[in-house]
C-alpha cells in the first residue's frame, strides 16, 4: 500500500513538471514569434544616423497593394522608407532650418483628377522647382525612329493630366505634383517649428468619385509633419 503510494506520488510529480516544461516551451515559443511581429510593425522615422552637414533625407514610397477595407480592395498609400524597410508616414518628423532632400518613389501607375488646378505647381521647394525621373511623358516621347529618352527634368509645374497624387503641406505653401511611375525628387528648407498636416490633393482615395477612406486615413493620403 505505501509503495504503490510512492510510485502514485512519483506518477504526479512527473506529470506536473512535464505541463511545467510544456508551457515554458510554448511560451518562449510564442515570445518569439511576437518579437518578429513587433519588428515589422515598428520605426516610422528614418532608422539610419544621418550626418549634420549633409541634407537631410527623407524618401517616400507611393505603394498601390494596399488593403485599407476588404470590400473595396487596393488603395495607394505612402510610406516613409527607412533603413530597414518601410515604415508609416502617420507623423512624419522633419528638423528646421536645414537643408532637406525630399525623394518620392511613386509606383502608382494611374493618374487621379486634382482637387484644385493649384496643385499643379510646385511650390515651397529651393527655387520652386521639383525634380522628375523615370515617368513616361515627362522624360521620354516617341520620335521617328524610336523612343527618345531625356534626363531629369527640372520642372515648376506638372500638367494636370499627368498627376496620379500630390505630396502637400498646406501650412508651410509645400506642394510637389507627383506623375505616375515616377521619381520626384526636391530640396527644401522649413523654418516653421510645429505639428502640421500633409496631404495628397488629389482625388485619388476621398469622395464619391475617389475610392474613399484612405484619403482621411493617418499613413495613407495623409499625416502629420512634426519640425522642430
Ligand atoms: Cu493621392
Amino acid at each position: 500500500m505505501m509503495r504503490n503510494t510512492s510510485i502514485l506520488i512519483v506518477i504526479v510529480i512527473l506529470f506536473i513538471a512535464g505541463i511545467g516544461m510544456g508551457y515554458v516551451v510554448g511560451f518562449s515559443g510564442q515570445k518569439t514569434v511576437a518579437s518578429v511581429s513587433v519588428t515589422t510593425v515598428t520605426s516610422n522615422a528614418t532608422a539610419t544616423a544621418q550626418n549634420n552637414s549633409q541634407p537631410y533625407d527623407l524618401t517616400l514610397m507611393i505603394t498601390t497593394n494596399n488593403n485599407y477595407n476588404s470590400t473595396i480592395g487596393a488603395q495607394p498609400a505612402y510610406y516613409v522608407v527607412t533603413g530597414t524597410g518601410l515604415g508609416s508616414s502617420g507623423n512624419i518628423s522633419l528638423p528646421a532650418h536645414r537643408l532637406i532632400k525630399l525623394v518620392i518613389f511613386c509606383y502608382d501607375n494611374g493618374t487621379a483628377p486634382l482637387l484644385n488646378p493649384q496643385y499643379t505647381n510646385v511650390s515651397g521647394t529651393q527655387n520652386g522647382l521639383e525634380t522628375i525621373d523615370n515617368n513616361d511623358n515627362v522624360n521620354s516621347s516617341q520620335g521617328t525612329t524610336g523612343i527618345n529618352i531625356v534626363g531629369p527634368q527640372n520642372v515648376t509645374n506638372v500638367n494636370a493630366s499627368n498627376i496620379a497624387h500630390t505630396f502637400t503641406i498646406p501650412e508651410l505653401g509645400v506642394n510637389l505634383p507627383i506623375p505616375p511611375s515616377s521619381t520626384v525628387t526636391a530640396y527644401l528648407m522649413l523654418n516653421e517649428t510645429g505639428t502640421f498636416t500633409w496631404a495628397c490633393f488629389t482625388g485619388c482615395g476621398y469622395g464619391p468619385t475617389g475610392q474613399m477612406g484612405a484619403m482621411d486615413t493617418d499613413a495613407w493620403m495623409t499625416g502629420s509633419l512634426t519640425v522642430s
